[in-house]
């Protein structure tokens, strides 16, 4: 609203922007109210004279309310809200499907040998041998396997029967028997048991030949007399050998001997020079074993 100034006075809260158009320079100044109380006083002579207007803009009256506008844009969103308290455990899910197969892991252990497969089929026959004197040579490996089979018994017969060295007083053989002078004293039992566990018995002279053999390796020796298998164990009076063989006609007994003395006599010893008597079985003295050369 443009109002004249001269002779208004303007209440404090409604002071105004004072515009004045000056038309001689043609601009537009925007004066203070302190400036327009100083023009109230001079205003009124100067207003004939200036080519200039000037003129007081005031707020008017409020007027009626206007329409309502329109909704306005939404408003920017708010700040960001505190944290809100932890929620209760949900309900357990249903197992889901299986997923796809992951990768393949490392390599294990080494797994535990198994049992041994079935014989496979028969392989095709060799190449023909080439032709050769072996005539010779088959007959040389005939006798050397001979001579193998028998070091081989005999290196047996040694292991079983030769308890330490010390024992014993080497071996001595005919044509049939291997003898075994054991210096070891047992008693006649015990003797045998000992010839049995190499698989023999106590000696059993059949024949002078025999006899001597063992009276000579009791010579050797230098013994006076060992056990040897003649017993009266089963029927007093009636010796035979000690594997129950029957005595033959065959006998080398001591001049009164067998006497049986003290009633105490069922067994027999032979003295170096070959001949027997008739003793007791309890006493312990050396012994001879003998081993058929058939059985070795
Ligand atoms: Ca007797
Ligand atoms: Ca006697």
């Amino acid at each position: 609203m443009l109002l004249s100034a001269s002779g208004w006075k303007i209440p404090l809260k409604f002071w105004p922007i004072i515009t004045r158009y000056c038309s001689m320079k043609g601009e537009k100044l925007f004066v203070s109210v302190m400036g327009l109380i100083l023009l109230q006083s001079s205003f009124g002579q100067h207003m004939t004279e200036e080519p200039c207007s000037v003129q007081i803009l005031v707020p008017g009256l409020k007027g009626d309310p206007g329409e309502k506008g329109e909704k306005g844009a939404p408003g920017r969103p708010g700040r960001v809200g505190p944290p809100g308290e932890i929620g209760q455990p949900g309900v357990k899910g249903q197992k889901g499907i299986m997923g796809h197969y992951g990768k393949m892991g490392p390599r294990g252990i080494k797994g535990v040998k198994g049992d041994m497969g079935e014989a496979g089929p028969k392989g095709p026959n060799g190449e023909p041998g080439v032709p050769c004197e072996c005539t010779p040579l088959r007959k040389m490996i005939g006798e050397m396997d001979i001579l193998v089979a028998q070091l081989s018994s005999e290196l047996k017969f040694i292991k079983n029967a030769l308890p330490s060295p010390a024992a014993v007083a080497g071996i001595k053989e005919t044509d049939s028997k291997v003898y075994l002078l054991v210096k070891e004293e047992k008693r006649y039992l015990d003797a045998e048991i000992y010839c049995q566990g190499r698989g023999g018995h106590l000696a059993m002279p059949k024949d002078e030949g025999a006899n001597a053999a063992i009276a000579g390796y009791i010579t050797e020796a230098g013994l006076s007399r060992v056990y040897i298998g003649i017993n009266d164990l089963d029927h007093e009076g009636l010796f035979a050998y000690v594997d129950r063989s029957p005595m033959s006609t065959f006998s080398r007994w001591r001049k009164g001997e067998p006497n049986n003395a003290y009633d105490d006599e069922d067994c027999v010893d032979m003295a170096a020079s070959g001949d027997w008597t008739d003793v007791a079985c309890h006493p312990t003295m050396y012994f001879v074993c003998e081993f058929d050369k058939d059985s070795m």
